[in-house]
């Protein structure tokens, strides 16, 4: 797939044309179609040979033309031509936070910046104050932002990564005499980022899968290749790692290659208590040196006592200790996904109508889907005001009657203001059957601000879920300064949801503040936040994320069937007194 080399072309586009200072309108264009194409799981290769990139949405006649230009010759004339000038560093300075293009041009041309070193050096020698709207709390900023997008660079968000490896197994599965495959490493375990492509492949002819996987079009650079396993550089920059084994060591191989390293560790010592020996081969008797087992991974956790684990709660986190006492938890599947919380439609700023969004939720097998578009304040979003929700909800309601297979819901991602008062007032929010609030402003507030302000909103009546808690951009931008934990209590005391929102970049909470809120008995909402049709695919990520928080599917609203979810949401709405009383709060819908 070249999906993503054609959208960071067009975002390389759109940086250009803004150190030019060019036309916001065709900066946009060129953003929004990189977006699109990022997010999308349709081959864009597929669609150009069927003339359909213009279903694409954001790419017109003049973006569709590039698009088959690069995929035929390897490069868009425009797009050299406006390179022409601007040193590619100079555009790479743009990725760090609080950068724009003026600042970039500016460092360029007073200061001769072309990297990121350079920008470094001079930021940590106090150089850049002084400059055009450079103080030294910026410098500090610019420090910060530099680490970010090394950070970043180095590793590959799980969304990007997962297809890239996907697409790798299924070029291979097709080679004869290639039995098993599976993808290893943090890939399988859904980390949510991941450092290279850990494949594992059974042969009968290793050299016949050598020569395949190193002649993969995919396959920029060959690293290091030898019998039995081979690196490589992919196309999109990242690692690739692969292994050939024998059958009878494969569920040993898989066991070690998926890691972590911690959990190797652990499950070593184990083997090494009941006189066996572990190792990437298989699991072998100290004394005697002879093999109980290697070719399944359940044999190989068997042979030291132990039920399979699954691989998103291999990070030595307590799962060892689960493990060995029974307590593994059962956790959540895709499969156990009812409907989609969180959804936008071309009212604010996504790009499918309500139709479209709801015959597509229909079709992956949802129960409900809960339509939310922005409020009033989210102004670039292209906010609903109160009048507008109105009419809004009446299409909802009207969409609802031609599609009975599935519940159509009217909902809003609300904006939470800066004092944490809801953007709409409650009389509106009463007339919506499902509301997640959202922070879209004001990032910068103190700590203690921002957490009041989440948690009044979560002592909102009307408001259900709280959207992306943290805000955090992966590579982008960090999170917001917020005490989570605070906001967990107050989630917990109100009976109010928090969101694993699925979207590549964001994965917010992550799996680790998922992990927290689980432990403190917080519900969670597995949501897409689709804004192209495409993104209602991304629902794996979040469930992963939720895998790794160790969390089942009680726990998790979006998994419940819709009667009880409705009953939920009005349950801390004015009125709902009666039907709540003698049951507790928010833990009579736990279970
Ligand atoms: P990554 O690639 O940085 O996202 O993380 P991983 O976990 O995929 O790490 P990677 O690719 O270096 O190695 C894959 C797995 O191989 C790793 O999770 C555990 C295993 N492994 C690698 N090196 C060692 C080691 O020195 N000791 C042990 N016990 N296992 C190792
Ligand atoms: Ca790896
Ligand atoms: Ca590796």
């Amino acid at each position: 797939m070249k999906n993503f080399e054609v959208a960071r072309l067009f975002d390389l586009m759109a940086d250009i044309l803004e150190i030019r200072g060019e036309n916001p309108f065709r900066i946009r264009a060129y953003r929004r179609a990189a977006q699109n194409l990022e997010s999308l799981t349709e081959d864009v290769e597929t669609l150009a040979r069927e003339e359909r990139l213009q279903e694409i949405p954001g790419v017109g006649e003049d973006l569709a033309g590039k698009i088959v230009e690069y995929l035929r010759t390897g490069r868009v004339k425009d797009i050299e031509a406006a390179k022409k000038g601007i040193p590619p560093g100079v555009v790479q300075l743009m990725n760090v936070p609080g950068i724009g293009p003026k600042t970039a041009r500016l460092l360029h041309e007073k200061e001769g910046v072309t990297t990121l070193d350079r920008l470094e050096k001079l930021a940590r020698a106090g150089k850049l104050r002084g400059l055009q709207g450079i103080q030294a709390k910026t410098e500090a900023n610019i420090l910060k932002g530099i680490a970010q997008v090394r950070a970043g660079q180095e590793r590959m968000p799980l969304g990007h990564a997962l297809p890239l490896g996907r697409e790798l197994v299924h070029a291979l599965e097709g080679i004869p005499g290639v039995s098993a495959i599976e993808l290893a490493g943090s890939l399988r375990r859904m980390k949510e980022t991941v450092g290279d492509i850990d494949l594992l492949v059974t042969s009968t002819d290793p050299a016949k899968v050598m020569r395949a996987f190193t002649t993969l079009p995919q396959v920029a650079e060959v690293l290091e290749r030898g019998n039995t396993k081979a690196s490589a550089r992919h196309r999109e920059g990242i690692q690739v790692d692969l292994r050939v084994l024998e059958p009878e060591s494969f569920g040993a191989a898989l066991v070690y290659f998926t890691g972590s390293k911690q959990h190797n560790i652990r499950i070593r010592e184990i083997a090494v208590k009941r006189g066996l020996k572990i190792s990437e081969y298989g699991v072998f008797r100290a004394s005697t040196g002879r093999r109980v087992a290697g070719a399944t991974e359940a044999e190989v956790y068997a042979a030291i006592g132990l039920p399979w684990i699954p691989p998103e709660l291999r990070e030595d986190l307590g799962e060892v200790e689960a493990a060995a006492t029974g307590r593994l938890p059962r956790l959540v599947a895709l499969g156990d996904i009812r409907g989609d919380l969180h959804c936008h439609t071309t009212a604010t700023d996504g790009h499918q109508t309500i139709e479209e969004l709801v015959a597509a939720a229909e079709r992956r097998g949802h129960e409900y889907v809960v339509v939310t578009d922005h409020s009033a304040a989210a102004r670039v979003a292209g906010g609903l005001s109160a009048a507008e929700l109105a009419a809004h909800v009446k299409k909802i309601r009207a969409v609802q009657t031609k599609h009975p297979g599935i519940t159509v819901l009217a909902g809003s991602e609300c904006d939470i203001l800066a004092d944490g008062a809801l953007d709409y007032p409650d009389a509106v929010l009463a007339g919506l059957d499902l509301v997640i609030g959202a922070v879209h402003s004001r990032f910068k507030q103190p700590r203690s601000e921002m957490t009041g302000r989440i948690c009044r909103a979560l002592a909102n009546p009307y408001v259900s879920v709280l959207a992306h808690p943290t805000g955090r951009l992966i590579g982008e931008r960090g999170p917001y300064d917020v005490d989570l934990d605070e906001v967990f209590r107050a989630a917990k005391r109100y009976g109010k949801a928090i969101e694993i929102n699925s979207y590549p970049a964001r994965l917010d909470l992550n799996d680790v503040h998922a992990r927290r809120a689980r432990d403190l008995g917080v519900l969670i909402a597995v949501n897409t936040d689709a804004h192209v049709l495409d993104h209602l695919g991304t629902m794996e990520l979040g469930v992963a994320t939720a895998r790794r928080a160790w969390l089942g599917k009680a726990e998790i609203v979006n998994t419940w069937p819709v009667k009880k979810l409705l009953a939920w949401a009005r349950s801390s709405r004015p009125g709902a007194g009666r039907q709540r009383r003698g049951r507790g709060r928010a833990g009579s819908f736990r279970r």
